[in-house]
């Protein structure tokens, strides 16, 4: 039987998934998006453990490519929940009538690009078939980290990560509960958890600074502003470093009197979860000002947690925000809850898993539930896990084994017509996700349509620019004190991975260069390269 051919695969429904299936479609391209799970959401379908929910204003992060759309929808909360995050993507999908075009249960396992046929050969869990274009939407926190602790294959109470949630109903009533790890998904787990189980262990490696939500119902009056000049308010996502509108960037915290930068940094430790990194300017450049606001931060969990060694325990000694900021609905109140325990990984390692529990420091744990919150192969892994082959069957795993590089984080030298959506180089995991998968999707569907116009079959990266751009972000990093601990942004969370960072730090310049790259016929990328 011949194989199915068509213009673009592209793999995983998420956000960036269906925007891409819409734009390509629109376009005039056969397109077909794969799909491993049953359904559509990707990080959003996956990550459904208790108290889920974005971090970032649900007026910002949601699409801006249609106006009824951003019109119609009403968000009911400032940071929506997991479960309306998903009714929302499933509404886009269905306004665009996208789910005929999306294959679920179809795991991506292989893509070969075929140098002779210029075509990617693409292996799913079903069938082989032939495309032209290959577009990774795989998510940049889509595939979970599982240390491989000693005895977990024998341990026989429920085991879960936070990452690959169940779709059923998971109910802790009268359980004792352990949760491994303390990021951005135990922060948001814990205090749901804690309200439920009969009794929660934490335990933490590594403490961490997270800022309180406030969440609360959509306020309408200023829902209603934002929909009166939403492009405006779009406009204020773009020129914000991390894409984020209404963060003041201006003064520097080393130039404010003790006072004044107190009262700053109180008003967006109220107001403004992540966007309290952007107090001031100068937080996240010079190591000064960045103490001044982790003591401010530190001084607040002194004050939440009643217990002055638990608080101890919880006080982060880094750099703030060079671990990805949390923010939380209750964290630290947890602890002063008499159902819950913190304990410390580094004076009570992990010895192993057993049937019933496991066995940290000297003491064993027997429980109903072990759950790990313990993050994700980030940037990289979730495209790495797939087996894909460039020019001359080199591999991508392995062309990337001593650090990821890309050109502008959309194309790879050696794996023609193959793009990636938010990859490493990219701002990324550093800016609002939504509108960087926007402009990734609008920059690629243009790309493959100007190849079009302008007949063209084969475009590539280079080996040269993808260089060149990686010790740039490099470069702007340094500038920063991101580097100045163990984070995911650079590898650390993972034995094995290259420790180089990955995001480049800073929206608008990033917009502005790959926009001159393409006005510029998509400078530095070569075409139908002959060998
Ligand atoms: P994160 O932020 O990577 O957090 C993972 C946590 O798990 C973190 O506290 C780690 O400690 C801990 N961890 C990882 N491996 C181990 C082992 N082997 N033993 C003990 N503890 C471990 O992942 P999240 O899912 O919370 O958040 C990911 C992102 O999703 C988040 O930033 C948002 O963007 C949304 P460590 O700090 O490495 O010492």
């Amino acid at each position: 039987m011949p194989l199915r051919k068509m213009d673009v695969v592209v793999v995983g429904a998420g956000f960036s998934g269906l925007y891409l299936l819409h734009k390509l479609r629109s376009a005039g391209f056969s397109v077909t998006v794969f799909e491993k799970a049953d359904q559509l959401g990707g990080t959003w379908h996956w990550n459904r453990y208790p108290g889920a929910r974005c971090d970032i204003p649900s007026l910002q992060y949601s699409y801006q490519f249609d106006e009824d759309l951003q019109q119609d929808w009403n968000w009911t909360e400032k940071y929506s929940a997991q479960p309306e995050i998903l009714e929302y993507l499933n509404h886009v999908a269905d306004r665009f009538d996208l789910k005929k075009d999306i294959e679920f249960n179809t795991e991506v396992v292989a893509a070969k690009f075929n140098e002779e046929k210029s075509l990617w050969q693409i292996k799913t869990s079903k069938e082989e078939l032939e495309s032209k274009f290959c577009v990774m939407a795989t998510g940049c926190l889509s595939a979970p980290n599982t240390p491989d602790f000693e005895g977990m294959k024998d341990y026989e109470g429920q085991l879960l990560h936070t990452g690959k949630w169940p779709q059923r109903p998971v109910d802790f009533t009268d359980e004792t509960v352990a949760i491994i790890g303390t990021g951005s998904s135990s922060i948001q787990a814990i205090p749901v958890i804690a309200e439920q189980a009969k009794h929660l262990y934490v335990f933490q490696r590594t403490a961490n600074y997270s800022i309180p939500s406030n969440n609360g119902p959509m306020n309408t009056q200023e829902e209603a502003d934002v929909k009166s000049r939403y492009p405006e308010f779009r406009k204020e996502n773009w020129d914000n470093g991390f894409g984020i509108a209404g963060l003041e960037i201006e003064a520097l915290a080393v130039e404010a009197g003790e006072e004044e930068r107190k009262e700053k940094f109180n008003v967006h430790w109220e107001n403004e979860g992540l966007g309290f990194l952007g107090t001031y300017a100068d937080l996240m450049l010079d190591k000064d000002a960045n103490e001044m606001a982790a003591v401010f931060v530190r001084e607040k969990i002194r004050e939440k947690v009643k217990d002055p060694e638990i608080a101890e325990l919880l006080r982060p000694e880094y750099t703030i925000g060079c671990k990805r900021l949390c923010v939380d609905s209750g964290y630290f109140e947890a602890f002063n809850r008499d159902n819950v325990t913190l304990i410390d990984l580094n004076t009570n390692p992990i010895a192993r898993i057993t049937p019933e529990g496991l066995v940290a420091g000297k003491e064993e744990y027997s429980l109903d539930s072990l759950i790990l919150a313990t993050g994700f192969d980030a940037m990289t892994g979730a495209v790495t896990r797939i087996d894909i082959r460039g020019r001359g069957g080199v591999s991508l795993k392995d062309q990337w084994k001593n650090g990821a590089k890309s050109y502008l984080g959309l194309g790879i030298s050696n794996f023609p017509n193959l793009f990636t959506v938010t990859g490493p180089g990219s701002p990324s995991v550093l800016s609002n996700m939504v509108p960087s998968l926007e402009l990734h999707v609008e920059w690629i569907s243009n790309c493959i349509e100007w190849m079009r116009e302008n007949k063209k079959s084969v475009i590539e990266s280079t080996k040269t620019v993808e260089d060149e751009w990686m010790i740039l972000v490099n470069e702007v990093a340094d500038q920063t004190v991101y580097k100045s601990c163990k984070s995911w942004y650079n590898g650390s969370n993972i034995d094995e991975k290259a420790k180089e960072f990955l995001p480049f730090i800073g929206v608008p310049p990033y917009t502005e260069k790959i926009t001159q790259v393409a006005e510029q016929n998509y400078q530095g990328f070569v075409f139908d390269k002959t060998n």
